[in-house]
């Protein structure tokens, strides 16, 4: 099982826009964490819940906040500012509407980020799926697809990517793959 962070968004207070300016210091993850999900709202767990169990069924140690970029800037860029010294390898992060969170985190560090774009109730997610793969050249967000699916596979990039010196993940990713090409030839037949 992959293991979270007991840290969270509760854990430091805020900053921005005039409020408490008590220290945001995002302290150590548990060791051996190495993939840092994030995403702008509590309401984008739905989605990102699907990053967090795969990367559980992967083994991926991992940790998973609340960071929002325009309601609490400055925890934001001490997150991804800090991540790459705290061991985190990789950066999930998913956000709908206007979703500038991949992006400024990415511009804040230089390890991957991996932006999910979530799907929003107006424009059914083209809006986060457009704001988050249209960087400008320099500054690269690897962008999955809308939804679920990009909180999935968002997962097992990030399992591939960390698992490229590490080979007993590198198994585990070999064999959650093998699963799958298991279950679809096993129930060929659509009709059973
Ligand atoms: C973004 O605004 C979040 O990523 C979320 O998808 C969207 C709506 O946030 P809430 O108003 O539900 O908190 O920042």
């Amino acid at each position: 099982m992959g293991k979270k962070a007991a840290t969270g968004p509760g854990s430091a207070s805020r900053s921005e826009s005039g409020s408490s300016s008590d220290s945001l210091a995002v302290g150590s993850p548990p060791v051996g964490v190495l993939v840092g999900v994030i995403m702008g709202s509590r309401s984008d767990w739905e989605t990102m819940q699907h990053a967090d169990t795969t990367l559980d069924e992967l083994g991926v140690a991992h940790e998973c906040m609340v960071v929002s970029a325009h309601r609490t800037p400055d925890w934001l860029f001490e997150y991804a500012a800090n991540a790459e010294a705290r061991g985190i390898e990789v950066i999930i992060a998913g956000a709908g509407g206007a979703a500038h969170l991949p992006g400024m985190c990415a511009s804040k560090c230089v390890i991957p980020v991996l932006g999910v774009p979530v799907e929003s109730k107006s424009l059914r997610g083209m809006d986060s799926l457009l704001s988050i793969v249209q960087m400008p050249g320099g500054v690269p967000v690897g962008t999955l697809a809308i939804g679920k699916a990009g909180a999935i596979n968002a997962a097992i990039l990030a399992a591939s990517i960390v698992s490229s010196s590490r080979p007993e993940l590198r198994e585990k990713l070999r064999a959650f793959r093998r699963a799958q090409t298991d279950k679809v030839l096993r129930e060929r037949d659509p009709r059973k």
